[in-house]
């Protein structure tokens, strides 16, 4: 029987699981399955933590969620096909939910069975190796500080890639007086109440770290983009301006002139991909994009095929695109799907890489995104999910964050796995200043 080890038991760790626990519900023989987390619980990201720096082991913090965070898409995008929300909740919810409702979904639907068994908790992978055939993996038990091995036949990256920050410095930053920081050590927007907030960068966590200082009373809030503003209609407060040029004492300069007085520098500049637990013949070399290459569909690494990586791409898509990727992984491993010859490996991925350098909007990039996980989704047993109702998701939420990026949270989307139409929150999520499930789900 051949022996896989699944690196992280965030979102993408668990589809792998799951994908497996199907096979041994209908008898099938399932191989010998270790997942390491390095965190103390499951669900990744989602596992929120006040902890920034490192831990209590002395280990960096993988975690890059904050207080207050709800879903930036709509939940009936990212629905699992085997649990719906309808069957997690007992009824309909709202398209919108923060982080402890979706934190419970994904926890709800692996908490059944014995999938927490096969987690090593709080023990990180260090080291990755291929030789013989075989993966020799070393991993540290971190509570008692022990170095271990073990040998696998097919190694599961699904360590993320929203944890290492991407750090750019700009002049003056040595001697400005206040705070700078990255949007992953940002836990509480409260803590601007009543600062200067310059944030930088023009995507999500952008967009969303400064709508949370806005929302929760930072005196002002001043975007600098890179490349593209977002453009967005920002509400009284906020604005966006061109580029950081430089730091004087407390007054941020832009390229296009404005001077903003800031207590605060907030970096939104991204994050690296980073394998350093992996021999460099292993890793993959890529910047946040739809289609990182060397991958056989998103997920195969080329030069090894029992090496599988889920969930490096940029997202539209999360759950259900994890769950299709662990489905297919998981019949790669079992032998029900065949790798074709390299020269066509090589078409294939160039074919979709060749395709997404040409996008040039969102609604191009969700196509792109909806039809590659459609072709995964019809390469395996993965249950039935109406995709085309999911693209079209997406783009009507595209169209309500253009018209308003203020209320597109307070939006009802329909089901793609249940049909059912999610009723509307009782708060405006302007409004919304608690996020706790059970406020979110029984006010
Ligand atoms: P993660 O959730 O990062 O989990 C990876 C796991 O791997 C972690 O538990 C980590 O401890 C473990 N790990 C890493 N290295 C090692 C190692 N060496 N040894 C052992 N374990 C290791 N998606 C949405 O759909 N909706 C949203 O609203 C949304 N908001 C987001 C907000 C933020 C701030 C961020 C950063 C991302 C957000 N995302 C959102 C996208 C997010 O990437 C996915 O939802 C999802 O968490 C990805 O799952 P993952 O399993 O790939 O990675
Ligand atoms: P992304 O989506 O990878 O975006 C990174 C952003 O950082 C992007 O807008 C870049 O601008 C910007 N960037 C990078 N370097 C710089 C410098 N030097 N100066 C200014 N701006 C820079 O990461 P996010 O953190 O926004 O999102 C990650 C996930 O979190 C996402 O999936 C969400 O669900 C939540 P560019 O466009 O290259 O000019």
């Amino acid at each position: 029987m051949s022996k896989i080890a699944i690196i992280g038991a965030g979102p993408c760790g668990l589809s792998m699981l799951r994908a497996f626990e199907h096979l041994e519900a209908k008898d099938e023989k399932i191989p010998e399955i270790v997942c390491f987390d390095k965190q103390e619980n499951w669900g990744g990201l989602w596992n929120y933590s006040w902890r920034t720096g490192s831990d209590q082991y002395g280990d960096p913090v993988p975690n890059s969620m904050y207080r207050y965070l709800w879903s930036n898409g709509p939940k009936e995008c990212l629905e699992f096909a085997d649990y719906s929300f309808d069957e997690h909740f007992g009824k309909p919810i709202p398209s919108f939910p923060p982080r402890e409702v979706l934190f419970d979904y994904i926890i709800g639907r692996v908490n059944q069975g014995n999938i927490k068994s096969k987690i090593k908790f709080n023990t990180r992978v260090t080291n990755t190796t291929f030789k013989n055939n075989k993966f020799e993996i070393s991993y540290q038990d971190k509570a008692n500080n022990k170095i271990l091995k073990d040998s696998f036949d097919y190694v599961v990256v699904s360590s993320g890639h929203f944890s290492v920050p991407f750090i750019p410095e700009y002049k003056g930053m040595n001697t400005f007086p206040g705070r700078i920081m990255h949007s992953h050590d940002f836990r509480d927007a409260e803590e601007f109440r009543n600062k200067n907030v310059i944030v930088l960068g023009s995507s999500y966590s952008a967009e969303d770290v400064a709508l949370q200082c806005n929302k929760y009373g930072a005196k002002s809030v001043t975007i600098g983009y890179r490349n593209n503003a977002m453009g967005f209609k920002w509400p009284k407060g906020m604005k966006e301006v061109h580029y950081l040029d430089r730091l004087e004492g407390k007054k941020a300069i832009f390229k296009d002139g404005t001077e903003q007085e800031a207590d605060v520098i907030i970096l939104c500049t991204g994050y690296l991909h980073h394998f350093p637990f992996l021999e460099e013949s292993l890793q993959l070399k890529t910047h946040n994009r739809l289609y990182p290459p060397k991958l056989y569909k998103g997920v195969v690494w080329q030069d090894n095929h029992k090496l599988l990586y889920l969930g490096m791409q940029d997202q539209f898509h999360t759950f259900n695109m994890f769950d299709c990727q662990a489905w297919y992984a998981r019949d790669i491993i079992m032998g029900k799907i065949k790798m074709p010859k390299e020269d066509e490996i090589e078409k294939d991925i160039n074919k979709w890489v060749s395709m997404e350098e040409k996008l040039e909007n969102p609604d191009q990039m969700i196509d792109f995104q909806t039809e590659y996980t459609k072709e995964l989704h019809s390469m395996s047993d993965y249950p039935k999910i109406d995709f085309e109702l999911i693209r079209e998701n997406f783009k009507e939420w595209e169209h309500h964050k253009v018209e308003d990026i203020l209320t597109y949270r307070n939006k009802s989307f329909p089901s793609p796995v249940t049909g059912s139409v999610a009723p509307v929150h009782h708060t405006p999520w302007e409004k919304a200043m608690d996020d706790s499930m059970k406020t979110f789900l029984n006010k």
